[in-house]
Formats: C-alpha cells, sequence, structure tokens
C-alpha cells in the first residue's frame, strides 16, 4: 500500500477514534448527569454532553472514518495510489474538517451551543457553532471531489471498462453526501448562521427543519453504505467466497441514491405545516429505500450458502457452520448485520404513520439509531480496522488482538442489548427523549420508567468499557507487529451474470435522483416559504 495515502488514511482513522474516545465520555457522562449521580462544573450539563455525544459519534466520528475508508479503496482499486490532485484535496479536506470540529467541540463545552447534534430551531447555538459546521461540510466536499477527480481519471485511461466495484460505491457514497449536504448547507448559510449573528430577528422554523431533514436522512445512508460495501466487497474475501452478483451489488446503490433523499418528511411525519398529501408521499418513497436493503440481505444470504455449497456443506442452515467465527474481521461486521434484522424492523415502524405517532419523541427513537448506526454500523467500522490499519501501516493482526477484537465486539453487544433494549421498552411506555427531566413530578408512569433507566445505565457503562477496549485495540493495532497484510477484495461469482453497463450511466442516475428530489420537495418547500408560519425569535440557549 503507498506509504503516503497511507498517512492519509491512517490520519482520518484515528481522528475517527479520538472522536468516538471523546463522544464516548461526554455520552457517559450525561447518563450520570441526568440521572443525578455527578455534577460537573463550569456549568456543563445534561444539554452539553448531549451535544458533545451526539455531535462527536454521529457526525465527526462516522465522516472520518468513512473518508478514511474509502480512500484507502479508491487508492488500492483505481491505480494503486492516489493522484497527487486527489491527496491534496483529502489533506486539506481533513485540515478543514479538523478545524471545523476543534472550534465546535470547544463552542459546545463552553455551553453556547447546546442544540443537539440535530441543532433544531428555534434553539439558538452560537454562530460559530454553524460556522465550524460548515467547515466540516466544506472539507467533506473538497475530500468527495477528490474521489471524483480519480475516478474520473481511471474512467479516461480505461475507456469501455467497467469500473472496480468498491470504487463505483465510492462513487455513489459521495455523490449522496454531496447532493444531500446542499440541504443543510443552504439552512445553515441562509437561514442558522444570519439568524444567529442577528442580522435578521427571526426564522423560519418548519423550512428549517424541513432543510435538515433533506440533509438527516440520506445522512443515515452515509453512514450505511460504507458498512454496506464492507458487506458486500470485504466479507465474501473474509470468509474464502465469492461476491454473489456485481449487478445486484451496484443496482442496491444507485436505488440508495435514487431514495435516500425524498424521504425526508418520515421525521417530520408529527409536524404542522406540511400537508398530508406530501408526507404520504414521501413514506411511499421511504418504503421503496427499504428495497436495496432487503436486496442486501438476499445478496449476503445467498454469498454465504454458496460458499457453504462449494466447501461441501448441506442442508438449510449447512453454511452456518464454515463461517470463520473466530476471525473478528468477520465476527464483528457479522454482527452488525444481525442487529440490523431488528435494527431495519424497528425503521419500518418508524415510518408507519400511525405508529410513529406513538413513538416519535420517545426513547423508542433513541433506541432504534443506537441499533442501527451505534451498532450495524459502528461494528463494521470495528471491524474493518482490523485489517485496514495492518493494510496501511504494513502491521499484521495477532492472534491476540483478533481475541481482544472478538472480546470488544461481544462486549458492546451486551451493552447495546441492555441499553438499547431498555430504551425502546421505555418508549413504547411514553418515555421521551432529549430531556434531562425524569421525575414528571413524581408522576406514576414516571416512577414506572425508572427500572429501564437503570438498565440503560448499566448497558451505558459496558459501552463505555468497550469504547475503552476499542480504543486499546487502535492503539496496540498500531504497534503491531510489521509485516504485509492484503486489501481483502472480494472477487466476483462466477455464476454471477455480467453486469449492465447502464449501471454506469450517470447521466441518468443523477437526472432520477433531482427528478424525485424536485417531485417530492418543491410545493411543500414553496409553501413553507410562501405561508410562513410566523417566524420564530429563537430560544438562545446560554
Ligand atoms: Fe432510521 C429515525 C426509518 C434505517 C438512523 N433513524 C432515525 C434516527 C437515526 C436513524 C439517527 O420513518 C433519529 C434521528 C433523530 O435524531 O431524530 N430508518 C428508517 C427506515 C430504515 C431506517 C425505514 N435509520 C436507518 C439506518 C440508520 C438510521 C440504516 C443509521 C445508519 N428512522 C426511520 C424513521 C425515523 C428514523 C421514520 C424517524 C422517527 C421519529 O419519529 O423521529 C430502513 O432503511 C431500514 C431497512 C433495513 C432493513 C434490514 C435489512 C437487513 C440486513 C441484514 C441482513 C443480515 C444477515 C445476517 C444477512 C429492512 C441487510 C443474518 C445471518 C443469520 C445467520 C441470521
Amino acid at each position: 500500500f503507498d506509504r503516503q495515502d497511507g498517512r492519509l488514511v491512517i490520519a482520518h482513522v484515528l481522528f475517527a477514534f479520538g472522536a468516538l474516545l471523546i463522544g464516548g465520555i461526554a455520552g457517559m457522562l450525561q447518563g450520570m448527569v441526568k440521572g443525578g449521580t455527578i455534577t460537573l462544573p463550569a456549568n456543563i450539563g445534561y444539554y452539553e454532553l448531549l451535544t458533545a455525544h451526539g455531535v462527536l459519534m454521529a457526525l465527526i466520528f462516522t465522516t472520518y472514518f468513512i473518508v478514511g475508508f474509502l480512500y484507502s479503496g479508491i487508492s488500492q482499486t483505481l491505480g494503486g495510489r492516489l493522484l497527487p490532485l486527489t491527496r491534496k484535496l483529502g489533506w486539506i479536506g481533513y485540515l478543514l474538517m479538523s478545524v471545523g470540529t476543534l472550534i465546535g467541540v470547544v463552542v459546545i463545552l463552553l455551553g453556547k451551543a447546546s442544540v443537539l447534534y440535530t441543532f433544531y430551531a428555534p434553539m439558538k447555538a452560537s454562530p460559530w457553532f454553524y460556522i465550524a459546521l460548515a467547515l466540516v461540510v466544506i472539507g467533506s466536499w473538497l475530500s468527495g471531489f477528490g474521489i471524483f477527480y480519480q475516478y474520473v481519471k481511471w474512467k479516461k485511461t480505461n475507456q469501455g471498462k467497467l469500473s472496480p466495484l468498491f470504487a463505483y460505491m465510492s462513487v455513489i457514497t459521495m455523490l449522496l453526501w454531496q447532493i444531500a449536504t446542499l440541504g443543510v448547507a443552504a439552512e445553515v448559510v441562509v437561514q442558522l448562521i444570519p439568524w444567529s449573528f442577528g442580522w435578521v430577528e427571526t426564522i423560519n422554523v418548519v423550512l428549517s427543519r424541513t432543510l435538515f431533514w433533506f440533509f438527516g436522512h440520506p445522512l443515515v445512508y452515509f453512514w450505511l453504505l460504507p458498512a454496506y460495501m464492507c458487506w458486500y466487497v470485504i466479507i465474501p474475501k473474509i470468509i474464502g467466497g465469492k461476491i454473489f452478483s456485481d449487478a445486484l451489488a451496484r443496482m442496491s446503490f444507485v436505488l440508495f441514491l435514487l431514495f435516500s433523499i425524498p424521504v425526508g418528511f418520515h421525521h417530520q411525519l408529527m409536524e404542522p405545516g406540511i400537508s398530508h398529501f406530501w408526507k404520504y408521499l414521501q413514506v411511499v418513497l421511504t418504503f421503496m429505500v427499504v428495497i436495496p436493503s432487503l436486496m442486501t440481505a438476499f445478496s449476503l444470504f445467498a454469498t454465504f450458502e454458496l460458499n457453504g455449497r462449494s466447501k461441501g456443506t448441506k442442508g438449510l442452515f449447512g453454511w452456518v457452520k464454515v463461517l470463520p467465527w473466530k476471525d473478528v474481521r468477520f465476527f464483528a461486521p457479522f454482527m452488525g448485520m444481525l442487529v440490523f434484522i431488528p435494527a431495519g424492523a424497528g425503521g419500518l415502524i418508524n415510518a408507519s404513520n400511525q405508529m410513529n405517532a406513538v413513538v416519535h419523541n420517545t426513547l423508542w427513537v433513541t433506541g432504534h439509531f443506537h441499533l442501527t448506526v451505534a451498532t450495524s454500523v459502528a461494528l463494521t467500522f470495528f471491524g474493518i480496522v482490523y485489517w485496514l490499519i495492518p493494510v496501511v501501516t504494513g502491521r499484521v493482526l495477532t492472534p491476540r488482538l483478533n481475541k481482544l477484537g472478538i472480546i470488544q465486539t461481544i462486549t458492546w453487544c451486551v451493552g447495546m442489548l441492555f441499553m438499547s433494549g431498555s430504551m425502546h421498552t421505555v418508549g413504547l411506555l411514553g418515555s421521551p427523549r432529549r430531556t434531562a427531566y425524569n421525575t414528571y413530578d413524581d408522576h406514576p408512569d414516571a416512577i414506572l420508567w425508572m427500572p429501564y433507566h437503570v438498565a440503560m445505565a448499566i448497558g451505558g457503562i459496558i459501552l463505555f468499557v468497550a469504547v475503552l477496549l476499542i480504543i486499546y485495540n487502535i492503539v496496540a493495532l498500531m504497534r503491531a507487529p510489521k509485516g504485509q497484510t492484503e486489501y481483502p477484495l472480494g472477487e466476483v461469482s462466477d455464476t454471477s451474470e455480467p453486469t449492465p453497463r447502464f449501471l454506469e450511466n450517470w447521466k441518468l442516475w443523477i437526472a432520477l435522483t433531482v427528478i424525485l428530489i424536485v417531485v417530492a420537495y418543491t410545493i411543500p418547500i414553496i409553501d413553507q416559504i410562501s405561508n410562513p408560519t410566523p417566524g420564530s425569535p429563537g430560544y438562545v440557549t446560554w
């Protein structure tokens, strides 16, 4: 692996895990502050800690890891090294994102941006918080441009050839990100920054939330797709099998590009100011975006089964026996897949209008995203580091570290079972999310929630131990014995059909994406601009 590229990748991975550590500390502290077990100095309370936790884990850990992972695969599959311009864009993106992150964390800890990771208006943060977010987004765009540039150059020198699957998937992931972030960029630049500087007095709240969720839902697929890249491309190699179908994998990514964005209203089903018709339409589109996940599940089962058959296993579940259960590079992502079955089912519940009325703004939703992003995605990312760090630093994974990785994975799953399990249950009993207020004047319902809150705290402590373990493993991986580790890229099964070329017709897919967005959003947004609810003056959180 090219040494210079390795440095760029490792810089991203280490920053990501630094954010995970600080975000993990903030996560545990917010639970303790909320439970009343500790009080922190400098007025650092529940909302400051929860904002730091959400921003660092959900926005910073993920974005850094994803950019680092994609750059590693781009270097590996598109010519064996990054082009000088791609590498330069990667570093400038990294610097901008890092400056943004540092400013953001300082502002949050100073208590001037206790607005949580969704920064909903009319809660108002210091303008520096929004400027910090803008820097992170602009930095990530530059990194995305680097990937597009290398891809276009590769296509020019390899005319008529199908691009490698990893590179194709990277392009879709970044394309999704670039289009989705236009929504949050508009919200931050046009609405939040002028309002928080005091240049305008009020803000159109429903519009700001619509622009946020235009970004916020595809954001979750920006997290998911790199995990799917591991499941589709890397896992087949690690289990000693083949990719079931290149065409199916590409088609599922195309469907994510098309259907991830025009669905944001399923986060706003309980909000006034958006008519039923547009909510209905976006719920239908939400059920469309489930299809590529079902295709992924099908493809994974097929990969596992073909692998089993090729090794002589018999019966409906014989293939289970030949999976490499003791290899953390498989085990951690596999646990992510397994958890994604109930996690995805929870998503379907959320997306159903009537059931959303039951779960919206309760801890159920917090439980849902701790299974999806904080388990399925996070465990897959953890599984990746056990080969990615050795590949880019020229080291090897030792049996001891592999074993520690398995222990870390199990600890994470146990912690999450407690935490997310009780969040789901207590959410159904009505316990709200995003609040430090626990007892509601000793209301009987709130008293009933208490045992679940205790179970959540126990889960949180186990998870914090698991965060410390993964950090230990990362440090140990950085010091593992020198050696050669192969980048585990799967090959496509001989039995699969050839991939149709239209899957790489970007003009077609981008045009369809734009059409779907225009259909789903134009009229509601015009409505929100031309019939604004009275502008809100804002609630300053410090
Ligand atoms: Fe979600 C809220 C709907 C997926 C993350 N979601 C959230 C929030 C986050 C989030 C962060 O419709 C909270 C935002 C906030 O702060 O307010 N979500 C869905 C739907 C899906 C979904 C329909 N969500 C995700 C993913 C996330 C994520 C993925 C992160 C990575 N979500 C919602 C809705 C809300 C919501 C509403 C708003 C709720 C509210 O009212 O506020 C779907 O994409 C899920 C489809 C998934 C599947 C599962 C496929 C299974 C696979 C695994 C196969 C396993 C194998 C191994 C092969 C259909 C691929 C098995 C082996 C054996 C041996 C058994």
